[in-house]
């Protein structure tokens, strides 16, 4: 076949390549130029999660020259068996011969191995048994893929930004992964001066990608920042994954942790709201394979309704949002017509707000060491020296909260406005603290909620020195507290009494 293939190559000048499956069958047959080839869309082979394609590719080159970057390439993205060329020499005799498959583990830096060898009649290699020993070592390094039920996830960090920032930001990502069950198996941080707006990184690092999910056996791909949906398609094309952003991995969270019904409500109209322009953006694609020009094909039909179900829905969501407002707001104006002062707890999530609230009046809200816990807001008695007063503590604010999720916690954030006093809760502990003091800020900012007086309170001071504590506090002008020790809220409580009397 390799003669045959060096017969028609040198005749037509072009390089001829064969992709053959696992039974030995070939499945296409490409004719390239005399560089290089274009291997079409392979969707229909399969290809789970850490699983190779199931289709080599032999190839001829016709100027002697090695497997070139392309082929490693198309090897990494297409998740080939293998990747081999002949070279064929002028009277197209098939002379030297190279080829390259993925590695189950990065070895000494490379992710896949190169063999070359300087005359074909010395190939030797029995395919079968070659492959299914590579398949199993990937079962292996991937720990099993397909058995545990835990999704496993690689993060994505494109930034322009410093190093620092970029791994405080995948901190708080892998966080967020792990709020969603899933389980982080790699971190991928690239710097570049300028994103590449289609696919956010190079054709090099997308194939070194691929290879890592492979080589982990991870489902997906998470990107630290927000995608457009045009960005998702052409990533989920490029590299067949399955790809999703920070905002959607909170508003999974959100989803997974909303418990009353006005939460609920909430979480899925933010959902509706990212989906609606990416349903859109799909109804074009769609439109292109079902419906003829300027007809209105089937698929696009169905899209129509689907997007006006969408919009319905959303207007439905939104007429019982406004019935269970006009309780609460009955409630809210008794309240108001007896004049308690309102005190509200804000601040970054899992800074401890709920726990705050607990200590100072006794009750039992949910806290607990994940991001998200608390996305209702709760309103309990608190008993000052001489007076009485409500004390409320609101869902958490994180660093570019999704625009869905604010709009759809809006209202609920609007009636921060009656507070009397807020207390600004941070973790004074948590090395991002500044930042988190300043993207709390700027929410309230955008909520024009900035006229109220406000407290700083720098929370878990208990995890680090008393000295290193005050130095902070003056800094920011805050007072250190530790809300697990009720004792350490005695300042907070005399500034409190002190703003609302
Ligand atoms: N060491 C220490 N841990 C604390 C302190 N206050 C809260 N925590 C812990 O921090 C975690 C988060 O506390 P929560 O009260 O749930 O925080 P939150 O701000 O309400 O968070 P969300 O509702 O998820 O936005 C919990 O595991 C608490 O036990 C503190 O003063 N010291
Ligand atoms: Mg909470």
């Amino acid at each position: 076949m390799a003669r045959r293939l060096g017969e028609i190559s040198i005749d037509i000048n072009k390089q001829v390549a064969l992709l053959i499956d696992r039974k030995g069958d070939v499945e296409y047959v490409i004719v390239g130029s005399d560089k290089d080839i274009f291997i079409p869309d392979l969707a229909r082979f399969r290809s789970g999660s850490g699983r190779l394609k199931g289709l080599r590719c032999v190839h001829t080159h016709l100027h002697g020259e090695p497997l070139s970057q392309e082929d490693l390439t198309d090897l990494a993205l297409l998740k080939l068996d293998l990747m081999l060329s002949i070279s064929i020499d002028a009277k197209g005799i098939p002379r030297d011969l190279h080829y390259a498959y993925i590695l189950p583990q990065n070895r000494l830096g490379y992710s896949w191995a190169l063999e070359d060898l300087t005359d074909i009649g010395k190939l030797d290699i029995d395919f079968t048994k070659f492959i299914k020993e590579l398949e199993i070592e990937f079962t292996r390094s991937g720990e099993g893929f397909g058995i545990g039920k835990q999704e496993k996830a690689v993060l994505v960090n494109i930034t322009t930004s410093t190093k620092e920032d970029a791994e405080k930001s995948v901190h708080e990502l892998t966080e967020l992964a792990l709020a969603c069950d899933l389980k982080v198996v790699d971190c991928i941080i690239q710097r570049k001066i300028k994103i590449d707006p289609r696919f956010l990184l190079g054709k090099g690092k997308i194939s070194e990608l691929v290879v890592r999910t492979l080589q982990t056996g991870a489902d997906l791909l998470i990107f630290d920042g927000e995608l457009t949906p045009a960005q998702v398609r052409s990533l989920t094309d490029y590299t067949e994954m399955k790809i999703i952003d920070r905002s959607q991995l909170i508003l999974d969270i959100f989803a997974r942790r909303a418990v009353t019904k006005e939460s609920k409500i909430q979480v899925e109209l933010a959902q509706l709201r990212y989906l609606l322009p990416r349903l859109i953006r799909k109804n074009t694609a769609m439109s292109r394979l079902t419906g003829g020009i300027g007809g209105r094909g089937p698929g696009e039909t169905k899209l129509e309704i689907n997007r006006r179900r969408v919009r319905d829905r959303i207007a439905l969501l939104n007429r019982e949002l406004q019935i269970i407002r006009g309780h609460r707001n009955e409630r809210r104006k008794t309240r108001k017509n007896r004049e308690i002062p309102i005190i509200s707890i804000v601040g970054y999530t899992n800074a401890g707000k709920s726990t705050l609230l607990n200590n100072l009046t006794g009750n039992h809200l949910t806290a607990g060491d994940r991001p998200f816990v608390t996305l209702d807001t709760t309103s309990r008695r608190l008993q000052l020296k001489n007076k009485e007063a409500i004390i409320t503590d609101t869902v958490g604010f994180i660093m570019d909260l999704p625009e869905n999720i604010l709009d759809s916690f809006a209202t609920t954030l609007e009636e921060l406005n009656e507070a009397h006093v807020l207390i600004h809760v941070a973790d004074i502990s948590n090395p991002g603290l500044e930042d988190q003091i300043e993207s709390v800020n700027k929410i309230l900012n955008s909520l024009n909620l900035t006229e109220i007086k406000t407290i700083v309170a720098l929370n878990k001071s208990d995890k680090i020195s008393s000295e290193q504590a005050q130095n902070i506090a003056t800094k920011l002008n805050g007072i250190p507290i530790s809300a697990i020790h009720p004792s350490s809220l005695f300042e907070l409580k005399r500034r409190i009494e002190d703003l609302i009397s």
